[in-house]
């Protein structure tokens, strides 16, 4: 593969050269070095008991079963409820660190922490049924808060958010019995079920693998985003750049990464005071501290406070070969291994926080959220005092960096398409019914380097785009985007007449970053206000909308794309799943699960002909809505009046 073929992104193929030419190892260097195993692509592969490991060979999978008489079905099953046991883990786990330092906020046990957004915290404590009226913010504060853990550790009953979803989605959770009760629960359950010797039938499986990306999507997840803007606040439209051209070689680079906002968030506030900015102009850099994020940090940080992101998944090495990072912070999540090897070519001292995400050998200063100042503190003096290591041999930072406008809370979309004193989402339904849009797209997802970096995202959401179809994003495809240019009012120009017209009312671009990729469940809540302002049917399912993961890799994307199946929303792969050992599950999962969801997977590796696959879904989602229509443009005259049809 040559460089251009690695990345569409000109920063990132330059990085590459620079890495290469320094005698630096990539991810791209090591998956070209991979040999992809069979078994473990096709799913086929049983690691659960020592009476194994067994392999079936997925292009014969009725000759051989597991020593146990596991068949490939069996098997494939299991694995693939896993990777969505662990996606779950990964979103809710990071949701409970949030609710406690909602808690410690609240009591007052945060230093430099407050309720950000008091309404919001007044709306979601009524959802949980707290009392609101003559009470404090912070005492109701603590009260959702232990609700809060409670969602986790529920064990009967069933998830308090579940209530947001139309009336005929629940109805569909619960009569397949996939509603999920405790958010732990769910997860132990699935690991309990797959293990050896206990559930063995694919579709059984398969029903427990939604309950629990439910769990995900409508529990850990959500309760991630809102906790977030209660304690944080709720996005709104922000304005920042991306790519690594935002890395200044006059400045001190601090690079934040991984997922959780709280200490990135501490450190944005550190590194604006004046006087660690004069620390930084004293130890040689001129234009003194920059903020910089990746991955869904980097999103985070982005969303509420316009820091500009260097980057998504692949670039987390490409920022620490230009030479000019002095710290790059991690927390967790999607943090390559290999950036420890990676620094150790550079001055950049990596730096990780979290208790649960250690290096062999690499610096740890643990975040606690009663010390998230101080700690923050510490980060920063620790760059400053870096700069000094820097190698000006080694610095080269790409020129490439992008304007973009990032902040799109569903909140945000209500104001925005509807104005701030009638906030709601009339309008948005209202272009759908008039065909000025055609439908809502959520592209989300990672990078992989078995395909081109960002190649698919970007050439799918400029045919969508192009097709009338607003884009909604998040996670390293909103990165996409962002480094695209597509997160530009501007981009209007590549969108279709009716999509274009709407943007420029409204001055939005044409696709819309929503967030981190815990903040899909905004997406969720979208379509939920969509079936509830009315006129585009009674269920998430007979909205014209769908879910798209073109260059998904981690098992956090495989639990998204069950709940939003489970949700009502197809969704469209670029890497199918690791299944197709099994006839049986492919059948499950790309047809026959539609006649419970009314939402199925699709697969296709081309970004052309996907977007073909996804505009046929819109256009029948609309036909069966009786709404595809050419757009009512023209006055009537009396003579076409009388033309009409009499209903
Ligand atoms: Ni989502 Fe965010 Fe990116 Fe993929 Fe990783 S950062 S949580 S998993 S790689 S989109
Ligand atoms: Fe083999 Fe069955 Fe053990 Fe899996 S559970 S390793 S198929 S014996």
């Amino acid at each position: 593969m040559s460089n251009k073929e690695k990345s569409r992104d000109k920063a990132a193929q330059e990085m590459i050269k620079k890495a290469q030419e320094e005698g630096v190892e990539t991810a791209w260097d090591r998956k070209e070095a991979m040999k992809a195993c069979v078994y473990g692509d096709a799913g086929t592969c049983c690691r659960l008991c020592l009476m194994g490991p067994c392999r079936i060979n997925p292009n014969k999978p009725d000759e051989k079963q597991g020593v146990c008489g596991a068949t490939a079905d069996t098997i494939v099953a299991r694995n693939l409820a896993r990777l969505i046991a662990g996606g779950t883990s990964a979103h809710s786990d990071h949701g409970r660190h949030i609710v406690h330092a909602l808690k410690l906020a609240a009591e007052g046990k945060m230093p430099g922490y407050e309720i950000k957004d008091a309404g919001k915290l007044l709306r979601v404590a009524k959802e949980f049924g707290i009392e609101i009226e003559n009470r404090q913010v912070q005492e109701v504060a603590v009260e959702l808060a232990r609700k809060g853990e409670e969602e986790f550790g529920k064990q009967d009953g069933r998830l308090t958010f579940l209530n947001r979803a139309p009336k005929k989605r629940q109805a569909i959770w619960k009569d397949f019995g996939v509603e999920p009760r405790g958010i732990d629960r769910e997860v132990v359950e699935i690991m309990h079920r797959t293990t050896m010797g206990v559930d063995h039938d694919p579709y059984d499986i398969l029903l427990s693998s939604f309950r629990t990306s439910l769990a995900d999507g409508w529990g850990g997840s959500m309760i991630a985003t809102e906790f977030t803007d209660i304690l944080l606040s709720t996005p709104k439209p922000i304005r920042s750049q991306a790519n690594l051209g935002v890395l200044k070689e006059g400045a001190v680079n601090i690079v934040i990464h991984g997922h959780e906002p709280l200490l990135s968030d501490s450190i944005g506030r550190v590194a604006r005071n004046p006087e660690m900015v004069k620390k930084a102009q004293e130890a040689g850099a001129q234009e003194g501290i920059n903020v910089a994020g990746l991955c869904c940090t980097g999103n985070e940080v982005l969303m509420r406070q316009g820091y500009p992101i260097a980057g998504n998944h692949l670039h987390q090495e490409l920022a620490i070969v230009t030479g000019a990072v002095e710290v790059m912070v991690t927390d967790v999540q999607c943090l390559m291994p290999s950036l420890a090897q990676i620094t150790s070519y550079y001055h950049t001292r990596l730096l990780t926080t979290s208790p649960l995400a250690r290096f062999p050998g690499v610096l740890h200063i643990e975040f606690e959220p009663e010390k998230a100042l101080e700690v923050a503190q510490r980060i920063v003096e620790l760059a400053i005092e870096n700069f000094k290591n820097r190698d000006p041999q080694k610095v080269r930072i790409p020129e490439e960096k992008m304007s973009l406008v990032a902040g799109f809370s569903h909140e945000t979309i209500n104001y925005m398409l509807g104005g701030r004193f009638r906030a709601s989402y009339r309008p948005l339904n209202d272009a759908i019914i008039w065909g000025r849009i055609k439908g809502v797209v959520g592209i989300v997802g990672c990078n992989n380097p078995r395909t081109s970096q960002d190649v698919f995202h970007v050439s799918l959401a400029e045919e969508l785009i192009k097709n009338d179809i607003l884009v909604v994003s998040t996670g390293c495809a909103a990165g996409a985007f962002a480094k695209a240019g597509l997160l530009l009012p501007e981009a209007a120009e590549k969108a279709g007449p009716g999509l274009k017209e709407v943007c420029e009312a409204v001055g939005m671009p044409p696709v819309l970053h929503a967030g981190s990729c815990v903040d899909n469940s905004r997406i969720l809540v979208a379509c939920c206000e969509m079936v509830r302002e009315g006129g585009l049917g009674d269920d998430i399912s007979d909205l014209p909308v769908a879910g798209v993961a073109p260059e998904w890799m981690s098992e956090k994307a495989e639990a998204i794309a069950h709940y939003f199946v489970a949700s009502g929303v197809s969704v469209f792969l670029g890497i199918p799943h690791p299944t197709w050992g099994s006839s049986k599950m492919e059948k499950l999962l790309y047809q026959e699960i539609e006649e419970i969801f009314g939402a199925r997977f699709y697969k296709e590796g081309d970004p052309q002909r996907m977007a073909a696959k996804v505009i046929d879904l819109i256009n029948h989602k609309r036909e069966k809505l009786g709404i595809n229509r050419k757009p009512a443009r023209v006055l009537y005259d009396m003579a076409m009046r009388r033309e009409l049809p009499v209903e």
